[in-house]
């Protein structure tokens, strides 16, 4: 299939430009002014955006977790991903005790490789690293997944011991951590004081995990990568405490990266005082509006290195067992298919620049994590394309989302502008609200960080 995009406007991450683009063999083969090539198909995109497809490089497909499973499976949420803009979507595979990293890859890989709609990569979430499974990253790294995660809580959490190992032993081969932090002792204190106290809402989720709980958390992860010299990847950063300490640990020049989600741009704790607060359920919670305020603060300065979804979706169902209760709230929501939509949104409404929401959505994400066909509109790259709409407008609902969640604490937010066609690897996958993907369209992404 051989195209090509015209009148279009091209965004990168650090301009904006007329030109067309060329697609053939699923690569963009040339770009220039007035492009016109014998035997092509014509799309006309004037008046219209020409993004790069973004990198969601934090989702949870198909994750045991809960009590239960996340309620998107590879094809769900890829399919999601492809209606919204996102053309690589990265997994998190949980090792299972006794299990090679790289055996981990290929378990996941197995399930996920017949079901993808679009492109994907993992990373691995360390359990145990004991005998020679700290020495089996190295077999990851060599299969094309460079990256690995500790969590600093849940029953999988690592301790501090663990995660040190692992940041000393990134740093030999070639690889990164990541970590989810918030201190587990306190959350662990703090859950057990308010249940103690009858106080069971969802806003005590939030009070339980607030925000100094994030911060002294994140303040100890950069301590250590600092110590060691190693680099580390902060996800789902919502606190500003945090976001100060990545602040200044950046200043001091130490390779500390930060990630943070639309869902801390865009909501605050209050949401936890809804009677559907349970919905909003996630770790960390959204915090309050100074922290909200910090995080905007610091992706346009910045010191905030991506925007990820951390995309698990739970049923109604599943997040009403803790209607009572909210240690029995599956944590997580849906997000994939908002993530590009809503940074371009807040491109459009003026917030930061076009070029911003890329850098941040798709340039970023690709360079960090070694997708080096990924991420830009240049000759030689994937031809990951997404046709944008400055002028229409897109009130999120249920009803219009791909995702298999039956429900969105999206609803009802209204973004100025909104993706009209999809290419991923010169397909079409989603045309004016329709998905046209398949399974098994998307193929493993094989990184180095080298
Ligand atoms: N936080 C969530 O809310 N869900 C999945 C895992 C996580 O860290
Ligand atoms: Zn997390
Ligand atoms: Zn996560």
């Amino acid at each position: 299939m051989q195209f090509v995009i015209k009148n279009g406007t091209i965004v990168s991450a650090t301009e904006m430009y007329q030109a067309d683009v060329a697609v053939a063999d699923g690569k963009i083969v040339a770009i220039g002014k007035d492009l016109s090539l014998e035997g092509y198909d014509v799309v006309d995109a004037a008046g219209k955006l020409v993004l790069p497809g973004a990198l969601d490089v934090h989702t949870h497909l198909a994750m045991p977790f809960g009590g239960t499973i996340s309620s998107d499976d590879y094809f769900a949420g890829t399919r999601a991903a492809a209606c919204g803009g996102t053309t690589t979507v990265f997994d998190f595979i949980l090792q299972d005790f006794d299990e090679k990293m790289v055996d981990a890859v290929k378990r996941r890989d197995a399930l996920c490789a017949p079901d993808a709609a679009v492109d994907y990569a993992f990373h691995v979430g360390v359990k145990d690293v004991s005998g020679d499974l700290l020495d089996s990253m190295e077999e990851a790294v060599e299969f094309g997944v460079p990256t690995f995660k500790v969590f600093m809580v849940y029953d999988f959490g690592v301790s501090d011991g663990v995660f040190y190992k692992v940041l000393q032993k990134s740093k030999e081969i070639g690889a990164r951590i990541s970590v989810h932090a918030e201190n587990n002792e306190m959350v662990n204190m703090l859950v057990e004081k308010y249940i103690s106290e009858g106080k069971t809402s969802a806003w005590y989720h939030y009070m339980s995990r607030p925000e100094f709980v994030e911060k002294e958390a994140d303040e100890r992860a950069i301590s250590w990568a600092k110590e060691l010299n190693a680099p580390l990847y902060i996800v789902h950063l919502a606190n500003k405490g945090g976001v100060e300490a990545v602040t200044k640990a950046k200043d001091e020049g130490y390779e500390i990266y930060a990630e943070t989600c639309p869902q801390y741009l865009h909501f605050t704790n209050e949401v936890y005082k809804r009677e559907d607060g349970r919905n909003f359920v996630c770790s960390p919670p959204m915090k309050g509006q100074e922290s909200q305020d910090a995080i905007w603060d610091a992706i346009i300065r910045g010191d905030i290195d991506t925007v990820a979804t951390d995309h698990c979706p739970f049923q109604s169902y599943e997040k009403d067992w803790g209607k009572d209760d909210f240690r029995k709230i599956p944590n997580g929501c849906a997000g994939v298919e908002n993530m590009y939509p809503y940074m371009l949104s807040m491109a459009n409404k003026g917030k930061i620049s076009f070029q911003k929401a890329v850098e941040l959505c798709s340039e970023n994400p690709a360079r960090l994590f070694g997708c080096k066909d990924k991420g830009s509109l240049s000759v030689g790259k994937d031809a990951d394309i997404v046709i944008y709409d400055k002028d229409k407008e897109f009130t999120i609902s249920v009803d219009n989302m791909h995702s298999d969640c039956d429900h969105t604490i999206w609803e009802g937010a209204e973004l100025k502008g909104y993706p009209v066609q999809t290419y991923s690897k010169g397909r079409l996958v989603f045309d004016n609200g329709e998905f046209l993907g398949e399974r098994g369209w998307g193929k493993f992404v094989k990184r180095s960080l080298k």
